[in-house]
């Protein structure tokens, strides 16, 4: 298909993909047995049966339990290894990868475990791959302030190697204002920050995200385009939304993709980005993406040219960097 060849010879950054998101079927049954640890299915056609979902709580289940089988460096590495091989046969240049560290610690895996294997891998994607990558160090928000901040204690050996904090998780009822003491701290410690918010959280959450954790990126943003002083406002302010079409399709934030709303977002001034999120649940990698909102919305070149342009405008590259992918 010739737009399925502009789309994946189309250099692009990912902005918004959970590396535990990742993992794939084949690899969480390869890894339970390595490790010998029990999953609730019998094989990777079980694992595969298992994604259906019907709002965000009944995916991340599905997810935190998938994660268990993660127990060593060596796991963390061949987990991101075959997210950037994937990835970089996407037209993928540039990713800035979370991950979730509570996930891990809280099952006893420790965060230098997690953390060098995933540094590991970024290191030799870089050189197989000649890509770039950051990572981007994301707290739960089912849990408390406390243990957020302990998360953010056990990364101050490695803050040089850290591009920003995010928030990820159950978002109803765990509003960005919790955080805001965390994300503070954050970045005085010179990082960066990112939160999901208005994805199934309402147009409140995302102006508290701007306005208690002063983001600097905001991921999903969807519900934002229910209140237009908020979308003015995302517009004046050029801020970069990370859009997730395949997540948002499989978490039934929009029924149908042929009602997404990424061609609004452009057309409303907003800098709409198309990315992953959790490929291996949600039915594709970020060149599915861009085709699936391609063909349901009928996109040109020219808005798949300024999607991809807006995933360097948004990044957290060196000014000169995005200047050389623009
Ligand atoms: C997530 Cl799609 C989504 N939303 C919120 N938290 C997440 N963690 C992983 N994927
Ligand atoms: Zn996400």
């Amino acid at each position: 298909a010739p737009m399925g060849d502009f789309i994946t010879g189309l250099p692009k950054a990912e902005l918004h993909l959970h590396i535990e998101g990742s993992l794939e079927p084949e690899l969480m049954f390869a890894l339970a047995e390595r490790n010998g640890v029990a999953i609730p299915y019998a094989n990777i056609e079980e694992i595969r049966a298992a994604y259906h979902f019907s709002r965000l709580q009944d995916f991340l289940d599905i997810y935190y339990a998938g994660a268990a089988v993660l127990l060593t460096v060596r796991d963390f590495h061949d987990l991101a290894a075959a997210y950037f091989d994937r990835a970089a046969a996407d037209g993928v240049v540039h990713a800035e990868i979370m991950f979730d560290p509570q996930t891990h610690t809280a099952r006893g895996v420790s965060f230098d475990t997690v953390i060098t294997g995933l540094l590991s891998a970024m290191e030799e994607a870089e050189t197989k791959h000649g890509m770039t990558t950051k990572l981007i160090l994301s707290f739960l928000r089912h849990l408390d302030e406390a243990d957020a901040f302990e998360t953010l204690e056990a990364a101050r050996p490695w803050l040089d190697r850290i591009a920003a904090v995010g928030l990820d998780s159950s978002e109803l009822g765990h509003p960005p204002e919790k955080f805001a003491r965390v994300f503070a701290a954050a970045r005085a410690l010179g990082l960066k920050s990112v939160a999901h918010a208005g994805e199934e959280g309402p147009p409140d959450y995302v102006y508290q995200a701007l306005d208690l954790l002063a983001i600097d990126r905001l991921d999903h943003g969807n519900r934002s385009l229910e209140d237009p002083v908020l979308v003015a406002r995302l517009a004046r302010t050029a801020m970069t939304l990370t859009v997730c079409p395949l997540s948002n399709l499989k978490l039934c934030v929009v029924d149908d993709m042929v009602a997404h709303p990424i061609d609004r977002m452009l057309r409303a001034g907003l800098r709409a980005t198309v990315n992953s999120d959790d490929p291996a649940y949600f039915g594709g990698y970020i060149a599915d993406n861009y085709r699936a909102v391609e063909a349901a919305r009928g996109l040109t070149r020219a808005d798949l040219v300024t999607l991809a342009r807006n995933s360097f405008l948004g990044s957290f590259l060196p000014d000169d960097a995005v200047a050389a992918h623009l």
